[in-house]
């Protein structure tokens, strides 16, 4: 089994579409195939190790149809060589039975949220036992889950979670806290530090991502805590007040630089595949 990545390797993962902004409101998002690849590659080149993927339908709508989500997972390992990992949180209108689904499509990771949270004006379901029977499909698939960690009771439901089934496929227990969406945990450096405090000792890696306005302050905390960034358009939208953001690259970028002024440099992606406990890259 390779060895842990040493710890000024930095994870940076990229979210570049998520299930909320619309094509029509920003049409840089990338939401077809091509732009989709195009939009790895560029991120891989900048530093990215993994990317966190939802698609779209032919009208840029939020879809989780198997066909096209192998095809994407195809499509990505062609072209990059990323640590793929499929959403199964979707949209908040996805059904559960289709969220289980995802795992169809053989990702080496898929997400995998610790419980219901208001989403805006939504709810994100993700109740007890449907967060069981998605990880023990992860366990059965060979797929490592991110655990992703709206609230701090999420993470009391992970710790719960681990004692009743046991590791994830891989035995590594990596988590995400998704931080500043409206109804779930602040994107602050306090509840980052509560949160890291209130993880289970299984957790062998962790990073995190403040939605909106909170990304900076989430991510210099987490750097001063020593864990790894999530960045890209599915959390974030403009640079700073007025500067949109043009592309994913640009967030990878400054994630990138501001793990270099905390004398991290990003991390491989055959590190990110040791430090996660993935299958081989294909
Ligand atoms: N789109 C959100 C409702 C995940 O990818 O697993 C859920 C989400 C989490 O983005
Ligand atoms: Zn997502």
């Amino acid at each position: 089994m390779p060895s842990a990545p040493p710890p000024e390797a930095l994870l940076v993962t990229v979210a570049p579409t998520g299930a909320e902004t619309s094509k029509a409101d920003c049409p840089q998002l990338p939401t077809t195939l091509p732009e989709l690849v195009a939009a790895a590659r560029e991120c891989e080149a900048a530093g990215a190790a993994m990317i966190h993927v939802h698609i779209r339908d032919d009208a840029h709508a939020p879809t989780l149809d198997g066909e096209r989500l192998a095809d994407t997972v195809a499509g990505l390992r062609q072209e990059t060589a990323l640590v793929v990992q499929l959403s199964t949180g979707g949209s908040v209108h996805d059904p559960l039975d289709q969220r289980l689904k995802v795992l169809d499509a053989a990702p080496d990771s898929c997400s995998l949220t610790m419980g219901t949270t208001n989403f805006g004006d939504d709810v994100f379901s993700n109740p007890w036992p449907f967060v069981c029977d998605l990880y023990q499909l992860s366990q059965e698939r060979e797929v490592v889950p991110e655990f992703e960690l709206f609230d701090l009771g999420h993470v009391t439901s992970l710790t719960r979670l681990l004692k009743t089934y046991g590791l994830p496929y891989g035995g590594k227990v990596h988590c995400d806290f998704v931080m500043g969406v409206p109804g779930g945990m602040p994107g602050t450096a306090d509840a980052l530090v509560a949160g890291v405090a209130a993880l289970p000792p299984e957790v062998t890696s962790w990073g995190a991502t403040g939605i909106g306005r909170s990304t900076l302050a989430v991510g210099l905390a987490v750097l001063s805590k020593g864990g790894h960034l999530r960045v890209g358009m599915e959390d974030v939208l403009t640079l700073a007040r007025g500067f949109p953001v043009q592309s994913n690259t640009q967030l990878v970028e400054r994630a990138v630089a501001m793990g270099a002024l905390a004398q991290r440099r990003p991390m491989t992606t055959d590190e990110a595949r040791a430090l996660l406990g993935t299958r081989p890259a294909a």
